[in-house]
């Protein structure tokens, strides 16, 4: 019996209850990853008692001759793997990350320019409900209603037009590559910084499966725990000496207090291993299995946002099969699998119950699953969809489903 299990069982079954709920069923939510047992093991240590405000020999507490050694392995394991000069590893996650940006280069009210949320970008990139919108004036770019696709021509319109101090590339549904190059030029055009968020893509960067905007955007903002493999969190990247200056002091003492060391042990350990060759054998696998689940959801009548995918995640309209994004949420929920409605470029649904759901092949990808594995997948989400209103038969579905995800470890060590 564990420590936690005897002492206090509440806790102790709810986290059982998660483990196996993970281990039977199939997470296809595409911000969503299994870490290794290192990352997980680092996360738990004593650092949690530790408070360590500052960096790495400039604190503001004493005692700091560990914590140190961890954040420096951090920040130099981060700028190796991204080859960028500076790396902040404090930021709590990516939204916190995103408004230091912002905090750190914009005045309240400064223009922005970025996705909007229902066409594939984030919360945290201008939404009026987040403070990202309500303290800057956010502009937004959209995809083209026929391509799907993110149309440089309307951004540099756009960006000619309201002259933004900031213009930001990245998302969380889009399922295309994006021209960081094309990007720029129209942020040198106008006068503009440049920020990438790839949250998102940051494992298949890092895996050099996706080109990087290291190198060509003045900064770039990463999640650390979604095709990133590593734990909850986030960084900062930047190869400018004066901005990584300024996104220090805007984390600490700007916004943050104490930073997270158990998660930056954990960080270092997920760099480390992303640094190994076989991480970029992932990421390339990641790829290949999002367009395999692609294209046999398509050859089964789905409707995919712009009929593919060059990266982990797909965008499927469910009212292509007469579902709405929740319900299909739902439905998959019942036979194992995990998925996250989501909105369609030009929805004409509500963000609680969209047209769409979004699908992703990190997580499935690092048990080991492969080309026939996600076939397996689609075949499954076709069968749950034509037997939506037979529960024996979602109850058989399910069973399959289990079936073949305990074959597979959470975490499959390459
Ligand atoms: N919630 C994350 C996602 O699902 O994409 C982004 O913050």
């Amino acid at each position: 019996m564990s420590i936690l299990q005897s002492q206090d069982p509440e806790i102790h079954l709810a986290t059982l209850h998660e483990e196996l709920r993970q281990i039977h069923g199939l997470e296809l939510i595409a911000s969503e990853n299994y870490v290794s047992p290192a990352v997980l093991d680092a996360m738990s240590s004593v650092f949690t008692n530790k408070y360590s405000e500052g960096y790495p020999g400039k604190r503001y507490y004493g005692g700091q001759e560990f914590v140190d050694v961890v954040e420096t392995l951090a920040i130099e394991r981060a700028k190796s793997l991204f080859g960028a000069k500076y790396a902040n590893v404090q930021p709590l996650s990516g939204s916190p990350a995103n408004l230091a940006v912002y905090f750190a280069l914009l005045n309240p009210g400064d223009t922005v320019l970025g996705l909007a949320l229902d066409h594939g970008g984030h919360l945290s990139h201008g939404h009026p409900v987040n403070a990202s919108g309500i303290l800057y004036k956010f502009t937004q770019y959209t995809v083209d209603k026929t391509t799907g696709r993110i149309d440089m021509n309307q951004v540099r319109e756009i960006a000619r037009r309201e002259k933004p101090k900031l213009i930001l590339a990245g998302f969380s549904a889009y399922s295309r590559g994006l021209d960081w190059k094309e990007f720029k030029s129209i942020a040198d055009e106008v006068g503009a910084y440049t920020m990438a968020d790839i949250a998102h893509i940051a494992g298949l960067v890092a895996g050099k499966a996706i080109e990087s905007p290291v190198g060509i955007f003045d900064v770039v903002t990463t999640t650390t725990h979604k095709t990133l493999r590593g734990p909850r969190g986030a960084l900062i990247l930047t190869n400018s000496e004066e901005l990584s200056k300024k996104f220090d002091r805007a984390i600490f003492p700007g916004m943050q207090g104490g930073p997270h060391i158990p998660q930056i042990a954990a960080k270092a350990v997920a760099f480390g291993e992303a640094l190994r060759p076989s991480f970029q054998d992932y990421a390339k696998n990641v790829i290949l299995n999002a367009q395999r689940l692609s294209s046999k959801l398509q050859e089964k009548g789905f409707t995919v946002i712009s009929g593919g995918t060059d990266n982990h995640l797909l965008v499927v309209d469910m009212t292509s099969k007469g579902l709405s994004g929740k319900e299909s949420e739902r439905l998959f929920d019942e036979v194992g699998i995990s998925s996250s409605r989501s909105t369609i470029p030009y929805d004409p649904r509500k963000p609680l119950d969209p047209s769409g759901v979004r699908l992703g092949s990190a997580a499935v990808t690092t048990r080991g699953f492969g080309l026939e594995q996600m076939d397996f997948i689609a075949d499954i989400l076709d069968r749950a969809v034509a037997s939506r209103s037979d529960e024996a038969k979602l109850a058989s579905l399910k069973a399959e489903v289990s079936a073949l995800a305990t074959g597979y470890p959470l975490f499959k060590m390459a």
